[in-house]
């Protein structure tokens, strides 16, 4: 058993290795994240100025297209190379895309840390489904994700660095796209870029841990929420609330010379409340598997649209 003892702690250190990469990976893909995007950074920066500097992700979520090795897979194999598990696949039927979501290895350290350095955030990829698009926007979507060649085996280098890995398109085929899933038009200026961060608002500290209270707040300070089906979901057990800024815009350089603004990322709040069997825990004992865990497909077909022109173009 002395072999085993050796073998478990070389193994040890080799994931505590391969950590510091996969965080530091995770950091470029953040990093690129609020360069482009004024409103989550100064959001991030406001909740962390109230509460003490700590800030614990929910979840990191992606966006890719179902279609050529393009979809869920070419960014989750990361993940699942650095000890996450797939869970539940969600369907969203009207908007022909499909998610799954991937919890973090409980080995993670460092749950003092802030954001990427933090506890490790479960993954929501999302794909869409191409082959249910009209015939003209599944023609677009495999002209790019064609060109683009292997681009798939790189997507996650490709968030981290903030590149598309296929050409620019052209304004019309952008809007062509938007016309019928502004997912997909998303999804061909964007790539893989990072589609937003969620703070775990029952991580906080000071008042902001309740969901409500960091709406009011956010609200408050200038900052517009995506009202859609109402500012807070509420998953049917009551037990996760989530709410959402609306996407930022950043201007882009199409092909064809056109200059338009599109839109970006935005930031995600979720308050998970303990389980109805752990009730009785103290405060302090309680920990983030005493909390519902999980998505849903309710709350998640509203968040979609924090990205639509209809919640962009909103006045107040
Ligand atoms: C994802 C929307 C869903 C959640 O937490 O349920 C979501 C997206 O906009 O790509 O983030
Ligand atoms: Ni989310």
């Amino acid at each position: 058993f002395s072999s085993t003892a050796v073998s478990a702690s070389k193994s040890d250190s080799q994931s505590q290795g391969s950590e510091s990469f996969f965080r530091d990976t995770l950091r470029s893909m953040e990093t690129v994240y609020l360069n482009r995007n004024p409103t989550a950074k100064s959001i991030l920066e406001l909740v962390s100025s109230v509460d003490d500097e700590q800030i614990c992700y929910d979840h990191l979520a992606f966006r890719t297209f179902g279609v050529n090795g393009y979809g869920i897979n070419s960014l989750a194999s990361l993940f699942l190379d650095y000890g996450y598990t797939q869970k539940e696949e969600l369907r969203f039927p009207a908007k022909k895309l499909k998610a799954l979501w991937f919890s973090p290895p409980n080995s993670s350290s460092q749950d003092g840390g802030s954001g990427v350095s933090g506890p490790l955030p479960r993954v929501f990829i999302s794909e869409l489904l191409v082959d249910q698009l009209s015939p003209r926007a599944r023609e677009i979507i495999r002209k790019y994700t064609k060109k683009s060649g292997s681009g798939n085996k790189y997507a996650a280098l490709a968030s981290a660095l903030g590149s598309l890995t296929w050409e620019k398109p052209l304004y019309s085929e952008f809007q062509q796209l938007a016309g019928e899933s502004e997912y997909a038009a998303w999804t061909l200026v964007n790539g893989y870029a990072l589609n937003h961060v969620t703070i775990s608002t029952h991580r906080l500290k000071s008042n902001l841990r309740n969901i409500k209270s960091l709406n009011e707040f956010i609200e408050k300070n200038g900052f517009k929420l995506n009202s859609d089906g109402g500012v807070l979901k509420v998953s049917p057990d009551g037990l996760l609330l989530q709410s959402s800024t609306v996407a930022d815009s950043m201007p882009f350089s199409f092909s064809d010379g056109v200059d338009e603004s599109v839109p970006c990322s935005y930031v995600e709040f979720a308050e998970r409340l303990v389980l109805p069997q752990y009730k009785n825990l103290s405060e302090s004992e309680i920990k983030e598997s005493h909390r519902r865990d999980g998505f849903e497909v309710g709350n998640a077909d509203k968040i979609f649209e924090s990205t639509s022109k209809e919640q962009i173009t909103r006045r107040v």
